[in-house]
């Protein structure tokens, strides 16, 4: 690449100009000392203001004091505010797709995706907003009634990574709001200019809100950009009550234990290890293209990406050989330039642990292949890397670790249940896969003696799941659930209200207590 990526009339003219379009002003930019880079060429784009742990606390108070309105008003009015936000989305899906690929590094299409995620959460939002339904429950006097009651949490603190810069945001806070929540967002330090402009679409949707008769408070949903002391400071506040964090299992680690101390809930959404088994009867064309896009994809950093591969012994030479052709030739580059499947890892040190699993993998016997540097996308200070396939005779090493890069590892298997005890052989509980066109096959996996992990797929990868189903993992993924199906409960609390309609004062389990 003999010309600069990013420069003055390049790329960062093009983050200014979406931030104005955004109603932002040019000089956010350049407000403070923070730097932000792009992956793309390692350039810095922008220097931004810092929050401080005071602004924290301000930011919390604040946060508070809006919760305490916003639970009065009507889900389905709250739901009202999220259709907004999605209709900001909507109109500025190409914009923000395009930031989220400046600053993460993402091609087109998985920057458009990411977006496309923040409308789906919105629009099920706004069905959710009607459909917040608690039980009638039997009971056992006479002139009595038992129901549930699902209630409002308080301020929600959402700790995201750089890898899904904004769709885990929306994710949660979408969700957090219908269900009459405030939000506090500490973003991953290497993709604040994709927060301040998600940010700023929102209180876009506020004022609209607002316009169209609304009840909003300030305060309701606020960015904090920062180091990890502005996530302590959330972690530690018992204004907090719900940790919403995604990331490393170390990180998780570190939040969970401290949020538990004082008795917060954590929805923690850890590393993953995920894997696929590829069956005798599997359809090798589509095995081939849907392990390429879960391994490859995100250039291998999606906490779903595809890291481990068994296949049966019979198909190994047929499948094997394919995929490495497919690793060999897919196309590296400039996630801005048309064609490039695969784009920058985000930083040095994703590439320096992406080369210390490979000498691991080596040391432990694998044959790899790719892995390397490649050099000409996008400078020296740029680190794009040719995904890794690598065969390994046993499940040893690195192979047992989370590595945020496009490494594949490759063991044969010749017994189902001995496949499926090595897919759940590892600490992380994420996602998985299997290639089969055989029934008991498929069942098997998907039953309770199958995969172990908080997702189960047949015939597609472990990656791309759609925002309708409950995301998250088991064992060291950390336990939670977000997105769809009912993980809205996560974000408010349970009472359960006995009512006496009659004149009489009966006892449960048949006390007597005569006064
Ligand atoms: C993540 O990597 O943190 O299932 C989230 C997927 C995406 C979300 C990934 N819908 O790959």
């Amino acid at each position: 690449m003999n010309q600069p990526i990013l420069n003055e009339a390049g790329v960062a003219a093009q983050v200014a100009a979406i931030f104005e379009s955004f109603g932002l002003q040019r000089n956010v930019l350049a407000a403070g000392s923070f730097a932000v880079r792009s992956p793309i060429n390692g350039d810095e784009i922008a220097r931004i203001a810092e929050h401080s742990s005071d602004d924290v606390k301000q930011a919390i108070d604040q946060a508070q004091a809006a919760f305490l309105q916003w639970r009065n008003i009507p889900a389905p009015q709250r739901g009202e505010l999220v259709r907004l936000l999605g209709e900001e989305l909507r109109a500025h899906k190409n914009e923000l797709g395009r930031l989220v690929s400046i600053e993460a590094g993402k091609v087109p299409s998985e920057g458009l995706g990411e977006v496309q995620e923040m409308i789906d959460i919105c629009d099920f939002a706004v069905g959710l907003s009607r459909q917040l339904y608690g039980l009638t429950i039997a009971t056992e006097r006479s002139e009595h009634r038992m129901m549930e009651t699902w209630h409002p949490l308080g301020v929600v603190g959402i700790i995201s990574a750089f890898n899904f810069p904004v769709a885990v945001w929306c994710w949660n806070s979408a969700l957090a709001l219908i269900c009459g929540n405030a939000t506090l967002w500490k973003p991953s330090e290497k993709t604040p200019l994709t927060a301040l402009a998600t940010q700023a679409l929102f209180d876009r949707a506020l004022t609209r809100f607002r316009a169209g008769g609304g009840n909003a408070p300030d305060g309701l949903a606020a960015v904090l950009v920062g180091g990890r002391d502005i996530g302590e400071t959330m972690v530690d506040s018992p204004l907090v009550p719900l940790i919403s964090a995604t990331g490393s299992t170390a990180m998780g680690r570190a939040v969970g234990p401290r949020v538990a101390a004082r008795f917060g809930r954590s929805l923690l959404e850890l590393g993953g290890n995920n894997a696929a088994i590829v069956c005798p009867s599997a359809d090798l064309d589509l095995t081939l293209r849907g392990v390429a896009f879960a391994a490859m994809g995100t250039a291998g950093q999606r906490c779903t990406t595809l890291r481990r591969l068994f296949v049966y012994t019979s198909v190994y030479d047929q499948l094997v050989p394919r995929l490495k052709a497919a690793y060999a030739s897919v196309t590296i580059g400039n996630p801005l330039e048309g064609g490039n499947l695969v784009g920058p890892l985000i930083d040095e040190r994703a590439f320096a642990n992406m080369q210390k699993a490979l000498q691991g993998a080596a040391a432990a016997g694998g044959k790899i292949s790719g892995g390397e540097r490649v050099m000409s996308a996008g400078g020296e200070a740029a680190f794009y890397a040719r995904p890794a396939l690598v065969e390994m005779p046993a499940q040893t090493g690195p192979v047992l670790d989370e590595t945020f890069a496009p490494i594949l590892y490759v063991i044969p298997y010749s017994d189902l249940d001995e496949a499926i005890a090595l897919q759940n052989g590892v600490p992380q509980g994420l996602s998985s896969s299997i290639f089969t066109n055989d029934m008991r096959e498929a069942e098997i996996f998907v039953s309770s003696r199958g995969s172990d992990c908080g997702i189960a797929n047949v015939n597609i990868g472990p990656s791309g799941a759609e925002i309708g189903g409950a995301f998250g993992g088991e064992k060291e993924t950390g336990g939670g659930r977000e997105s769809g199906s009912d993980s809205w409960r996560a974000y408010m609390r349970r009472a359960t209200n006995t009512i006496n309609y009659g004149r009489t004062l009966p006892l449960a389990q048949g006390v007597k207590f005569d006064i």
